[in-house]
């Protein structure tokens, strides 16, 4: 990795659209300088605008070898009463089968296909840690140690978010079968956790946080004790967990304390902006104002939330309480920051029956874009993706990653845009993918469409595909 500089005709920085900018790499991968109005002198000439890549705040990376595979309905009784459940239930039995290396496979591919999208850092709420018996690997990390090792080939930047999973529903339930992967009582998750730290922990490319995967499956005494545990080691790490996304986990949650998840949450935790609420779909008004003000970022994951039927988000009310967000590709589903924003927005135009309706506001109330959508809400999910990331991420100035995406000048669909205007051309008509080169720790990955190791990566992947699913 080394020094070096990027000259862009037009780069998106922090304080908006500049022309002719310089950006000086650092030794760690990082941006030592800008400057704007600058002369390109020996540095690499960028081919089109330039932008800071995307963080993807939600993954769960073996999920894509499934993508596609659930969307039939069964013979059995019940059949064509398909739900979120009866989705889980087939994951779990994908998850049953699944290997040390093709998960790795799986994650790699993944991870280049998010690279030429756009996502230039993913933070992976990893909960498959056991072999297919439940019992540890020899290595308690084998697992997590296969998605650092594709977060390491492909180059994409990592945060990794080992999954506290310690029941099956709500107060404490016994798991099933089906869940007996994942589990890990918060003693043995903690001691995974100080593993990985130590391992990787000064490694600019990763941060290590951890996900308690829900209220369902993490009982407040362990929700306790593994916060505990992680502010003890890091006190800004990130904390992620999944909540509110299906009706019945709130009828469950009301049941199981009186309160609604969010509410509970809420109460019950210091949750503050390092924390990741992920769906967050069912709130109420004043759990949507709560949440808002607490600071933590709404994970949304707008293709998987209606691939599995949860709901829609408050987005409109949460937006205009300055509620930050950022977007997850989840189950994988559309490996596409494009798509994610896109039906952020186009939900919420299908129920409010408006247009524009998602502007993010700053302080004053108004909104920092001068009503452009798409590149408002772009810059949105730069800001609480990289909050959620726990790492400097999502701008082009001194001290972030050097994670640059550069568009493609000769895409049809981009001709005569610039500024805000090729942002929103971006979100709402991108559909043949108009990413060009893509830079991550400053290094280049992806040139003119291909990343540069996507044949060895494929290879592997068709490997693993050809033995689960023959
Ligand atoms: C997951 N997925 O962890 O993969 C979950 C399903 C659960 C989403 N929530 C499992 N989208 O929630 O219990
Ligand atoms: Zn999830």
């Amino acid at each position: 990795m080394g020094l070096g500089a990027i000259f862009a005709a037009e780069a998106l920085l922090p304080e908006g659209w500049a022309e002719n900018v310089l950006i000086e790499l650092g030794p760690q991968g990082e941006i030592a300088a800008v400057k704007a109005g600058a002369a390109p002198g020996g540095a690499d000439r960028a081919a089109g605008p330039v932008i800071p890549g995307m963080p993807n705040l939600h993954s769960h990376a073996f999920q894509r070898a499934m993508a596609g595979l659930t969307e039939q309905t069964g013979t059995e009784e019940g059949a064509g009463d398909d739900s979120f459940w009866t989705w889980r239930k087939l994951m779990y039995g994908f998850v049953g089968r699944l290997q040390p290396e093709q998960v790795e496979a799986i994650a790699g591919q993944l991870y280049v296909e998010m690279l030429k999208s756009g996502y230039t850092a993913v933070a992976e709420f990893h909960y498959l840690h056991h072999d297919p018996a439940g019992a540890p690997y020899g290595d308690l990390a084998e697992m997590s140690e296969r998605v650092v090792a594709a977060a390491k080939a492909t180059g994409i930047g990592l945060t990794l978010l080992p999954v506290l999973y310690g029941a099956g529903g709500f107060g404490g339930k016994p798991a099933t079968e089906g869940q007996r992967r994942f589990l890990n009582d918060p003693q043995r998750f903690l001691e995974l956790i100080g593993l990985l730290r130590g391992r990787h922990g000064a490694d600019p490319q990763i941060r290590i946080g951890i996900a308690p995967h829900s209220l369902r499956a993490a009982t407040p005494e362990m929700l306790d004790a593994a916060v505990a545990g992680l502010r003890a080691q890091d006190p800004t790490a990130p904390i992620h967990i999944h909540i509110a996304e299906q009706t019945k986990e709130v009828e469950d949650c009301l049941a199981w304390s009186g309160q609604r998840p969010v509410e509970w949450l809420l109460a019950h935790q210091p949750v503050d902006q390092h924390w990741c609420l992920v769906h967050a779909t069912h709130m109420t008004e004043s759990e949507t104002q709560a949440l808002a003000a607490s600071g933590a970022v709404a994970g949304l994951c707008p293709t998987t939330e209606a691939n599995l039927g949860d709901g829609f988000f408050p987005a409109a009310a949460f937006f205009a309480a300055q509620g930050r967000f950022g977007i997850g590709s989840d189950s994988h589903i559309s490996v596409s920051p494009i798509e994610e924003l896109r039906w952020l927005e186009y939900g919420q135009r299908l129920v409010t029956r408006r247009r524009n309706v998602l502007l993010p506001r700053d302080g004053s109330g108004r909104n920092r874009s001068g009503g452009h959508v798409g590149a408002a809400l772009y810059r949105a999910a730069l800001e609480g993706g990289a909050l959620a990331a726990g790492r400097p991420l999502g701008r082009i100035a001194p001290g972030a990653r050097a994670d640059l995406v550069v568009l493609d000048p000769d895409a049809p669909l981009l001709l005569g845009r610039s500024g805000d205007t090729l942002l929103d051309s971006l979100v709402f008509a991108g559909n043949q993918n108009p990413v060009r080169d893509v830079f991550v720790g400053g290094r280049q990955l992806v040139e003119a469409g291909h990343h540069i190791a996507e044949h060895d990566v494929l290879a592997r992947f068709r490997g693993a595909m050809k033995a689960l699913l023959d």
